[in-house]
């Protein structure tokens, strides 16, 4: 029912635009997607067709059908674009059997290949989908292309070359640094020296190297530990590079930034150049479910420690909810100052519809079946009933911290495809695009597993 308001309002005031201004009724267009439509679109196809809503669904495909123009002109964010375009037209391609999906994310697949074009291959964020030209964000430092960024198209180009026979895609996601000396880019990180075996967010596309030393399982970092694990499951677990490189990870995160407040709560932490900001973004809390997706495997003491590390953390994350007064957590939230697990900046008070606590909720339901996640899940369903519905749709609100909150106007495309996938997921049986078959995308869009012969 909620998916079918959200669609139904978007389509009614929006359909075309990327996405439903639920208060003012009436489309957003923003400039993450270089002239692109339809992001709500595209983002909501393989949710209402999970969720059997066939009519809805068939008004989707017509829309991409008849009105998908990708003969755009403008400034694209290469991973938005990836995440949500290219893994939603694959998603409902792989669910449908339905050739225009294939052949629009194939087409669109091209549009995105010149922002490689840079001395070491690894791909500037921002491209001209119609001239190709490309560049790096104006507030990344440097000249500096994103780790969460670049790190996070693996998934879905290697299925653009399995589905195209063009290796061209696999090479770009597996070769990101390609450069005289250097193959690719695993090799490149592999090489490249990581401060304490971390990670840092910002890298040169133009030297390989790192640009600044911030480190975050949040904002700027986020998926590229997420494509990591997901690329060794979505290749049968062949890609063992790609596990290592997440293992090795994960122990210098769960060494320098995994952390206890005073309370009890476990929590990771951001770094900045050797110093620890005791914070995490709502972006961070997917790392719960990742940790428990990465832990069904290996030695039984490791799995228990990750386990119990992943049940922390989404606790945690739970504890953000809870304490706030619509039971809705904030963009930000701190373990400082007497603060736990509350923001305690006005700008960081917000919450615009995210998925990443019911993300985890549902990996750790399907992995534990521990009932509390479905009640958690649930206590989300009613906050956002509560508070983010409005007469025409869903919407973020400026301050989960008050229950008269403001709204933002503005019914997030990720909504469909990830908060309410993820929430009905929570509440279906396993086998509904069961883990053992599925990775999902970072946009929630499903590929499938064993699907591909490119190996990284
Ligand atoms: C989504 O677009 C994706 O999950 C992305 O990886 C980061 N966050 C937003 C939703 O919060």
């Amino acid at each position: 029912q909620m998916m079918k308001f959200a669609w139904d309002n978007y389509r009614q005031y929006a359909l075309g635009k990327n996405e439903l201004r639920p208060l003012s009724r009436n489309g957003h267009i923003g400039n993450m997607f270089g002239g692109l439509r339809g992001a709500t679109v595209i983002d909501a196809l393989d949710t209402l067709y999970i969720m059997e809503l066939e009519e809805e669904f068939q008004e989707a495909k017509q829309w991409v059908e008849k009105s998908f123009d990708l003969n755009v002109n403008g400034e694209a964010s290469l991973f938005e674009v990836n995440i949500r375009y290219i893994g939603g037209l694959l998603a409902t391609y792989y669910l449908t059997g339905d050739e225009v999906f294939k052949s629009k994310a194939l087409e669109l697949g091209e549009k995105l290949l010149p922002a490689f074009n840079t001395p070491t291959g690894i791909p500037r964020g921002v491209i001209n989908l119609g001239s190709g030209m490309s560049w790096s964000w104006g507030w990344a430092s440097a000249g500096s292309s994103i780790l969460a960024e670049f790190g996070t198209l693996h998934l879905e180009f290697l299925h653009l070359s399995e589905l195209s026979g063009n290796p061209v895609f696999a090479e770009k996601a597996t070769q990101l640094c390609l450069s005289p000396q250097v193959m690719n880019i695993r090799r490149v990180l592999s090489r490249v020296e990581k401060p304490q075996g971390l990670y840092p967010n910002f890298l040169s596309p133009v030297t390989g190297s790192w640009v600044q030393h911030h480190v975050s399982i949040g904002g700027l970092g986020d998926s590229f530990y997420e494509y990591l694990i997901k690329s060794w499951l979505m290749s049968d677990k062949k890609d063992s590079e790609a596990k290592k490189m997440y293992d090795d990870a994960l122990e210098a995160i769960e060494k320098h930034l995994v952390k206890k407040s005073a309370g009890g709560l476990t929590y990771i932490a951001e770094w900045r150049g050797g110093i620890l900001d005791h914070k995490m973004g709502h972006l961070a809390c997917f790392s719960g479910g990742m940790i428990a997706l990465g832990a069904q495997h290996g030695p039984e003491d490791r799995r228990q420690r990750h386990m119990e590390l992943a049940a922390e953390i989404t606790s945690t994350c739970h504890e953000s909810y809870t304490r706030s007064d619509t039971k809705l957590g904030p963009e930000a939230f701190r373990f400082d100052a007497g603060s736990e697990a509350t923001a305690t900046r006005l700008s960081e008070r917000y919450y615009i519809l995210r998925p990443e606590v019911v993300e985890s909720y549902m990996y750790l339901w399907r992995l534990t079946h521990d009932p509390k996640y479905r009640h958690w899940g649930w206590d989300v369903v009613q906050a956002l009933e509560k508070h983010c519905r409005v007469e025409s749709g869903f919407s973020g609100i400026r301050d989960v911290y008050t229950t008269t909150p403001t709204h933002d106007n503005m019914q997030q495309s990720f909504f469909l495809a990830e908060t309410l996938k993820y929430l009905y997921l929570l509440f279906c049986e396993d086998d509904v695009l069961s883990l053992e078959d599925w990775v999902f995308n970072t946009e929630a869009h499903p590929l499938p597993i064993n699907h591909t012969d490119f190996k990284a």
